[in-house]
């Protein structure tokens, strides 16, 4: 690890998560709190007029220019955006490298398809990451607090996780819309797969005992999430705690990865 390498944590979960109003507030803590940190936006279809990234896919890859020359779709032109993402991504590397920041802090494409499942965000983050990386993982309320919801989460982070093996921090967006008797539930299905197990069979009178059994026998040899941490951009709440988990990975470097991923000894 060299020590002026910059800490990279890239944002991801599913569309609507709250991933680029995260990134904005968390920004915005760490300034205030006397960080140096870069906001770089790699979705190319973000629509926020409040992130101001620094660094900006868009001023290199358009959407509309997409459509338009290969007479694309706006999905079809996503996609194809994915992958065109790689090809600039030494320019985007150059754009962080000369703003000399101490931490830089990734918005990715609103569908996590677009960033967890395609071989090209693969290249782009094995290019940017240096060895101060992780992946902040986002929860949705919306889905969490469905045991169905949650379990449907777990996966995807594990996915995520094993596509890109980084470290990984759970966070749980928008905490300002659960009431503290449902915060306090997500925080023991986080701890507890079988809590969670409980709750999802409790939830359908007839689950598929098999496929259930199976799939928590797997988010159980994966290991605890490692906590869920939560957060509300719009009270800005809880960016200390993920600052201080994200400082902890940071820290730790290889030792830090989560425990799963160690060798058995
Ligand atoms: N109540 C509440 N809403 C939020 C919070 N963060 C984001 N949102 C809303 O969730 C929606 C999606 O947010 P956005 O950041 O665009 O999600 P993204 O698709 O993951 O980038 C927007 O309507 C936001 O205003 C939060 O902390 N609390
Ligand atoms: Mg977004």
């Amino acid at each position: 690890m060299t020590m002026d390498e910059p800490g990279t944590i890239y944002f991801t979960g599913t569309a609507g998560a709250g991933k680029t109003t995260f990134v904005r507030a968390f920004a915005d803590w760490m300034e205030h709190a006397g960080y140096e940190a870069t906001v770089v936006n790699l979705d190319p279809g973000n629509e926020s007029t409040t992130l101001d990234p620094a660094i900006d896919i868009r001023e290199w890859v358009q959407l509309a220019d997409i459509q338009d020359e290969y007479g694309l779709g706006p999905n079809g032109a996503q996609v194809a955006a994915a992958d065109m993402i790689a090809l600039k991504i030494f320019d985007v590397k150059q754009a962080i490298a000369e703003l000399k920041t101490d931490y830089v802090l990734v918005d990715t494409p609103g569908q996590i398809e677009l960033f967890a499942f395609r071989e090209a965000s693969k290249a782009v983050v094995d290019a940017l990451s240096g060895d101060r990386s992780q992946i902040a993982f986002l929860f949705d309320p919306a889905l969490a607090r469905a045991p169905a919801g949650f379990v449907s989460l777990l996966l995807l982070s594990a996915t995520v996780e094993f596509r890109f093996r980084l470290p990984m921090i759970n966070v749980l967006t928008k905490a300002d819309v659960l009431t503290a008797e449902q915060l306090g539930e997500l925080a023991r299905w986080a701890e507890d797969p079988e809590e969670l197990y409980d709750a999802v069979t409790r939830a359908s009178p007839t689950p598929d005992i098999q496929l259930s059994t199976e799939l928590f026998r797997a988010i159980q040899s994966v290991g605890p999430l490692g906590g869920l941490v939560p957060t509300s951009a719009k009270e800005g709440t809880g960016l200390e705690a993920f600052y201080q988990s994200a400082q902890r990975v940071f820290a730790g470097g290889e030792d830090l990865e989560p425990s799963h991923a160690a060798e058995p000894e």
